[in-house]
């Protein structure tokens, strides 16, 4: 049995992470998380006391950080500021959480010795064109175009920086876009099947024709799990689920799927810099660590994903107004 400390564990793919690995292994949990406007208490009500222990505090405190990390077999690295659209209207508490939050956390296990692992994105490689049947693979050069994937670049150079100057035992993986329950409202596909519930329209930056890879949360979790136990040291591991797909694509797949005409949906102003493509090649895990995707049905994962949102509108609903607000301020 082993203690893990697990950061931003009361966001969306923390709680994903806390729950799977709760149900499959016999664990403990310490969560460490800030509840930013993106992490909510609640998504982690209804387990057991017993293997689950939620510390609020933030992971730029070095004391609390290290006392946290003394304790810990491992750490996973999921806290961090995520949105594209607040990094770019503030880019400031990006550099705080994702850079100076690392860089207290990996001085923290350097101390102690203890294991890490870096929770990133595949935004750090940059775009693809939409016309090119390139991927993504774990030896391409970062090239982040946002202040949001810079800052994540940013931080997992410090872990590679770490592993090779001081033999830190850590490992990176960066995911496509993951999607499933307890995914914050300002996010592309709760933001769409929430607008849809509350009888308003679907938005869609600019054309609509970039493309993302999207996986589902709970795989998500299983990869990382996957990467913790049986991973390598100083490995890079990229997570996806070969499932690419236009934003037009699935803005009209939640339509169909919640019964409404396939065109009700406005366009709105685009994202200034907006990456047209996302692509992973997730041979290196499959072939390595023998993981593989379950959730291979889109159509089924969304269908489950909508039904989620659809019964539990007490969680997303005090976060909407403000959210939306946000976006209308921007023309979006
Ligand atoms: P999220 O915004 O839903 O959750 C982030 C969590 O981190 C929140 O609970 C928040 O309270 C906490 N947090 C933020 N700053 C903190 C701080 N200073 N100290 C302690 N806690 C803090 O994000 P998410 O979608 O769950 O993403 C989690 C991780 O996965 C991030 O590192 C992100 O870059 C990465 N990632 C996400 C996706 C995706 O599609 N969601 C894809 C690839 C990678
Ligand atoms: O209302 C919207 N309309 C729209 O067309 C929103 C919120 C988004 N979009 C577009 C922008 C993107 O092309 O949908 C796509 C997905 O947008 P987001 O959900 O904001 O995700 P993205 O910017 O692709 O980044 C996500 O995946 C990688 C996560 O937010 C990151 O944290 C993760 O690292």
């Amino acid at each position: 049995m082993a203690r893990l400390l697990v950061t931003g564990g009361a966001g969306f793919l923390g709680v994903n992470f806390v729950r799977h690995v709760l149900a499959v292994t016999d664990h403990r949990i310490t969560v460490l998380d800030k509840l930013t406007y993106s992490g909510n208490r609640v998504s982690l009500e209804g387990l057991p006391e017993s293997r689950l222990t939620f510390v609020e505090g933030d992971i730029v405190d070095a004391l609390l950080v290290d006392a946290l990390v003394q304790d810990a077999d491992a750490v996973v690295h999921f806290a961090a500021e995520t949105h594209n659209d607040h990094a770019l209207a503030e880019p400031a508490p990006f550099v705080r959480a994702n850079l100076v939050g690392t860089f207290t956390l990996l001085e923290a296990v350097r101390a102690h010795g203890v294991r890490f692992h870096q929770v990133s994105t595949d935004e750090v490689y940059g775009d693809l064109a939409l016309d090119s049947p390139d991927r993504f693979h774990e030896g391409d050069a970062f090239s982040p175009s946002s202040p949001y994937s810079a800052t994540k670049a940013g931080a997992d150079l410090l872990v590679h920086a770490w592993v090779r100057s001081y033999g830190l035992r850590a490992t990176v993986s960066h995911c496509s876009n993951s999607y499933g329950p307890y995914q914050h409202v300002e996010k592309f596909i709760p933001r769409q099947i929430t607008q849809v519930l509350r009888g308003d329209r679907p938005r869609v930056y600019g054309s609509g024709e970039q493309v993302r890879d999207w996986i589902h949360a709970e795989d998500h979790s299983s990869a990382v799990l996957a990467i913790l136990e049986r991973g390598t040291p100083g490995e890079t591991y990229l997570i996806g689920a070969n499932g690419e797909r236009s934003n037009l694509e699935v803005v009209k797949l939640i339509l169909e799927l919640m019964g409404q005409p396939q065109d009700a949906f406005d366009h709105v102003a685009d994202r200034p810099g907006h990456d047209a493509r996302y692509a992973i090649d997730s041979t290196k895990l499959r072939t390595e660590l023998g993981w593989e995707p379950v959730h291979r049905d889109f159509e089924a994962g969304l269908a489950a994903t909508i039904a989620w949102y659809r019964e539990n509108e007490d969680w997303w609903a005090p976060a909407k107004d403000a959210t939306e607000a946000f976006y209308a301020a921007r023309g979006q």
